[in-house]
């Protein structure tokens, strides 16, 4: 059994943090029906193309488990197709820029007046105020949200991080959003409205830099490096290279092979309840007792001495070497896993984190699964709709259709 089977899920999402959401919805069984311009599509089946005419790895990979239908809401016929959709089904999702579903003439207000138990979720870049009417991606929201200006080396430029915490991260924020307005609507009967700006949810992430922000008032953030190598606080939370985001100080530590191997790097934290031990590892068992690196206040302003000493014992390791060794003595540690080694890895495999997929233009691909595992209901990941393979059977299933009018919405152009 599906949990989310029966809710029907009208996908109006593009590129990728709308799509994130609703394919996660459509991995816990709800119906996620894909409206995409006739002959079009969403961009990104054609963007960053591997195989020639064939959909991307990118749209693939975030359209699992959908139906698609292609649906010109622009037109009168498609409009009236639409009013349809909406009568039946539970949730509307979009990601359009600012303004366009009010532009296509459906607003909040007239969605409520077709069908008053609609969820309308809606993914933007900025909440209400000044940047409200603007476009935004992902980079944009990474720095509008406050990741970008504390990410990166001290003295360096801000810099933007691979995990896509702007798209899908928003995307993840407006599924809980939805899943909670079903459970309102199970209560009161009403739908309403969701919104999830790509700037709160990246704020939402960054909520430990804001964090800083209000410590800075109180005097110099002692567990960023910058303290330990004398540099001064400015007025706004700084970036922190590789420091440890929270109380154990932490860094990224060169292992054997780091001089070919891009990847050969361990994240080693300094946690205080197992410092003895990290001192009979590193062969400084002197340490522990030592007042100048006995506790975690004696070692802030010596950080760059605790790590230079214990980097030279990861160098004499491989990444796993070190996890090998410290994991049974409770040291926290990680390797730096690469894209190569995270694909081949068989535990991902086996918990289906990872898994293939087959793809009838592609052939079998390799795609994230769903990272959400919950015991009695497991998730099958199918692949990603053609576009608008499935056109006819929507028409005819969901809004009720007959052939002949299927064939006039076609000769009309809005299909
Ligand atoms: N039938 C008819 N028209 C359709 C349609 C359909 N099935 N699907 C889309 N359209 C129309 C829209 O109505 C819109 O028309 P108007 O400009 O006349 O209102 C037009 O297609 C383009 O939509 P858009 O403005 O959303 O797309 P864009 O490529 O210009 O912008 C993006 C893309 C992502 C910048 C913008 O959608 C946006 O800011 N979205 C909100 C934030 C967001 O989710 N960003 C994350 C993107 S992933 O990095």
């Amino acid at each position: 059994m599906k949990d989310l089977e029966g809710i029907k899920i009208l996908d109006f999402t593009h590129v990728q943090s709308g799509p994130t959401c609703t394919q996660l919805l459509a991995w816990f069984g709800a119906d996620v029906i894909k409206v995409e311009r006739p002959g079009v599509g969403d961009a990104t089946r054609g963007q960053l193309r591997d195989i020639p005419d064939v959909d991307s790895l990118y749209f693939t990979m975030l359209n699992h488990n959908k139906r698609s239908v292609t649906l010109n809401s622009k037109s009168e016929k498609g409009k009236e197709i639409l009013t349809k959709f909406i009568e039946e089904c539970d949730v509307m999702v979009e990601n359009f820029a600012p303004g366009a579903l009010d532009r296509m003439g459906f607003p909040w207000e007239r969605i409520q007046e077709i069908n008053p138990r609609m969820i309308y979720a809606s993914i933007k870049g900025f909440g209400p105020g000044a940047y409200e009417d603007c476009k935004v991606y992902e980079n944009v929201a990474q720095c509008a949200g406050g990741a970008a200006s504390t990410t990166g080396m001290l003295g360096s430029v801000p810099t933007v991080t691979g995990a896509q915490i702007g798209d899908s991260g928003t995307g993840l924020h407006l599924a809980l959003g939805i899943v909670t307005a079903l459970f309102h609507r199970e209560k009161s009967g009403r739908g309403q409205r969701v919104t999830a700006a790509m700037q709160d949810g990246v704020l939402n992430l960054c909520r430990v830099k804001l964090r800083d922000q209000q410590r800075l008032a109180s005097g110099a953030l002692r567990e960023y490096s910058q303290f330990g190598d004398g540099i001064p606080f400015g007025d706004a939370t700084p970036r922190a290279g590789n420091d440890s985001g929270g109380g154990q100080p932490g860094r990224i530590l060169r292992c054997k092979g780091w001089e070919s191997d891009p990847d050969s790097y361990t994240y080693f934290i300094t946690q205080a309840a197992v410092w003895g031990n990290i001192c009979d590892v590193i062969g400084k068992p002197e340490w522990a007792e030592d007042e100048k690196f006995a506790t975690p206040d004696a070692r802030l302003p010596r950080l760059n001495e605790v790590f230079e000493t214990i980097e030279a014992w990861t160098m004499t390791k491989t990444k796993f070497e070190v996890m090998e060794i410290c994991n049974p003595l409770n040291i926290p540690v990680g390797p730096i896993l690469s894209m190569k080694e995270l694909a081949e890895d068989p535990s991902l495999r086996k918990t289906e984190t990872v898994v293939e997929v087959d793809h009838p233009q592609r052939g079998s691909y390799l795609s994230v699964g769903c990272p959400i595992k919950l015991s009695d209901s497991v998730v099958e990941v199918e692949r990603s709709p053609l576009l608008g393979e499935h056109t006819e059977e929507i028409l005819q299933e969901v809004v009720g259709l007959s052939e002949d009018e299927i064939a006039e919405a076609k000769k009309a152009g809005a299909i």
